[in-house]
């Protein structure tokens, strides 16, 4: 995919990446440059100061749909991971998840933004025991509201493209983090390498219509398979299995207990919060 731009050879002029504050923001904050002139940077939170020329840093609320299609001027693509990240009272997940994705694709089409990489969750299919293996066609069973406010992402993203053309992909990210942290995280983890090379392919791939992928590296005991995604050419060349040992040592939750049973863990369990 070509972007405008006359006095580079990256890809695109200018990157908008959300949740730039958050774990992954942090690690896509270094990794986007080798892909833009510019990194417009943005999140609620307090974020690092410019690191230069190639960054633009920009407070904003999701839920703030004047602020939300400012942030998308002059833009060329969006990386879109703000919200919040765990399972939170529905108000909360509504305004930030809900009406802050339905803000960035509104941006999108006002700004003629053609490509949108939005950071969905596992928790779109959390449901699924553990024993089960998903591709992205098998009927999504959200395991909480904020799995629920991902699949509704999903949907924004199909029917944006279908109605003004925009395209996205969907990573259905498993868990990423500098390390595993679980047994279950030894099927689900997505290294941050392997996470900077999947977002790359999916900012740079071209004719992805809306295509949903999960993120996760290439571990032993996989629950997923990226058949549908192949055309993305993700390639992932990191394995939990280094982690193994140490973890099987850590107390573990017993067997029949739903968190280690379900693909969404703990986050089946989570809540009610009123
Ligand atoms: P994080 O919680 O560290 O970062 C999310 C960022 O979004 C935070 O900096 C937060 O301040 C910002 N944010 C929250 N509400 C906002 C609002 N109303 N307006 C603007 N910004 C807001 O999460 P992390 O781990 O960096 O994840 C990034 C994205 O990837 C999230 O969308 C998350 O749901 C998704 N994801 C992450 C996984 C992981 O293993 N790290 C797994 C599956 C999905
Ligand atoms: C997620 O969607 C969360 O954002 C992250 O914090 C992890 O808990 C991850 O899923 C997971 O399933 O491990």
């Amino acid at each position: 995919m070509t972007a405008p731009s006359s006095t580079s050879t990256k890809p695109f002029n200018r990157l908008l990446l959300t949740g730039a504050a958050g774990g992954l923001g942090q690690i896509l904050r270094d990794a986007l440059q080798a892909h833009a002139n510019v990194v417009r940077v943005s999140d609620i939170s307090e974020m690092a100061p410019a690191a230069g020329d190639h960054e633009e840093v920009v407070s904003c609320n999701l839920a703030d749909k004047a602020g939300v299609h400012a942030l998308a001027d002059q833009v060329d693509a969006i990386v879109h991971l703000g919200g919040i990240s765990t399972e939170r009272r529905f108000e909360d997940i509504l305004d930030a998840n809900i009406r802050g994705t339905f803000h960035i694709y509104e941006a999108a089409r006002l700004h003629g933004i053609k490509r949108v990489v939005f950071a969905s969750s596992n928790h779109v299919t959390g449901f699924y025991p553990q024993d089960v293996q998903l591709d992205a066609h098998s009927p999504r069973r959200p395991d909480c509201y904020y799995g629920l406010s991902k699949a509704y992402g999903e949907d924004l993203a199909t029917f944006y493209f279908h109605r003004y053309g925009i395209q996205t992909v969907s990573l259905r990210i498993g868990s990423s983090f500098p390390q595993p942290r679980n047994l279950r995280m030894l099927s689900t983890w997505l290294s941050y390498a392997d996470l900077a090379h999947l977002v790359e392919r999916a900012l740079l791939a071209d004719d992805v219509g809306h295509t949903v992928v999960y993120g996760v590296s290439a571990n032993r005991d996989l629950w997923w398979n990226n058949r549908y995604a192949a055309h993305l050419g993700f390639a992932p060349q990191d394995s939990s299995e280094q982690f193994r040992a140490r973890l099987e040592q850590l107390p573990q939750a017993a067997a029949d207990e739903r968190s280690a049973l379900l693909q969404g863990g703990a986050f089946t369990s989570a809540g009610p919060f009123d």
